[in-house]
């Protein structure tokens, strides 16, 4: 019996096609950006994990905690038969709320999405062997544009996103990702949301640009990204980083910083991109919330906030979606 099993919607000609795309548009702009998906290749996660045990970098060990502490009452409300679980990464969340699982019986089906299909495989398999879950169905894709590809439900389901990831989108981009979660939820079904809350700028800046520099060297890897995949000639490890609060957007911003005038090719494009010293490529954005503005944003888009569990750093929002009038219903 194939117990794990992949369908793979971003391929590497499809992650080259992507990127291609947003290298053109985003290093053709006057103001250059980058998207933040394009930092997870092998060395960018394994760089990311780095990060999650950092010092500065309290955002995964306050997750966890709160995990530890409130995933057997949440789990007791969800009752799921299968997790779907966005960005999913490593395992280590996913094994917490199994761990919580007891008592309300074992999870049928595991639906890790992530455009890291090598971090998948890793996971799924590590998972399966551990003996939680009873089958995974990865789906490596975009959750921006294939969560229409999520398998039907096999069961109760409880789709996680954890870690803030969806912090790292604009609000516009948020509320469209929420909808298509939205959309994968009946109506016993719960969404599990983990957020990263507004508190200290020092706290904050510090979580973003940490005294050892793995987050510099997180942000960099972009640059390595586009060498490897479209034959550009970035001198990456000449780049500074760059990590700014802004409060009135109620996000940290990860910059790349021009070491001096110069221009790089991109081969494969056939695009020279210009740089003054001191310009800034902007390469992710990592949007910090309330209780407030959770309840807001999950309410535009159909979800209610059912529980709020939260040490002040960080919060873990479980929501159900939301009765919908009749004339919202024929809008949606
Ligand atoms: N959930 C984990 C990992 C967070 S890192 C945790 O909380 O620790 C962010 C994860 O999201 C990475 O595994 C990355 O590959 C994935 N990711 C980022 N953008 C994505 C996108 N647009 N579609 C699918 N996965 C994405
Ligand atoms: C995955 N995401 C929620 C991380 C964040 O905190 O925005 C990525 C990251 N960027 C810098 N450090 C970690």
């Amino acid at each position: 019996m194939m117990r794990y099993h992949a369908d793979v919607h971003v391929d590497d000609a499809f992650l080259r096609a992507a990127l291609a795309d947003d290298v053109r548009r985003g290093l053709g702009a006057p103001e250059k950006w980058l998207p933040p998906k394009y930092f997870y290749d092998g060395a960018g996660s394994a760089l990311f994990e780095r990060i999650t045990r950092l010092p500065e970098y309290y955002l995964t060990r306050a997750e966890q905690a709160l995990l530890d502490a409130h995933a057997p009452a949440i789990l007791d409300d969800a009752r799921p038969r299968e997790i779907v679980e966005l960005g999913a990464g490593s395992p280590a969340k996913l094994r917490r709320l199994l761990a919580a699982l007891n008592g309300v019986g074992p999870l049928a089906r595991y639906v890790p999405v992530d455009v890291d299909a090598a971090t998948l495989a890793a996971a799924g398999r590590a998972l399966l062997a551990e003996g939680g879950v009873g089958e995974v169905h990865a789906v490596v894709g975009d959750f921006e544009r294939h969560l229409d590809r999520v398998p039907p439900p096999a069961g109760r389901r409880l789709v996680a996103f954890l870690g803030s990831t969806l912090g790292n989108l604009d609000p516009a981009r948020r509320h469209t990702l929420l909808r298509d979660v939205r959309r994968l939820l009946g109506p016993g079904d719960r969404f599990l949301l983990g957020v990263d809350l507004v508190k200290s700028p020092c706290a904050l800046h510090a979580a973003y640009d940490d005294a050892a520099g793995v987050t510099a060297e997180f942000n960099r890897n972009i640059l390595r990204v586009i060498n490897r995949r479209l034959g550009a000639e970035f001198d990456a490890d000449a780049f500074g980083h760059y990590a700014r609060w802004d409060a009135e957007e109620a996000r940290v911003e990860m910059h790349l910083v021009a070491p001096v005038d110069h221009t790089v090719r991109v081969r494969d494009l056939d695009m020279t991109v210009e740089f003054e010293t001191g310009e800034t490529i902007w390469t992710e954005s990592s949007y910090k919330f309330t209780r407030a503005s959770v309840e807001a944003m999950l309410g535009a888009a159909g979800l209610r906030l059912l529980r709020w569990d939260t040490d002040d750093a960080f919060g873990l929002a479980l929501a159900s979606p939301a009765r919908l009038a009749v004339a919202q219903r024929r809008a949606a």
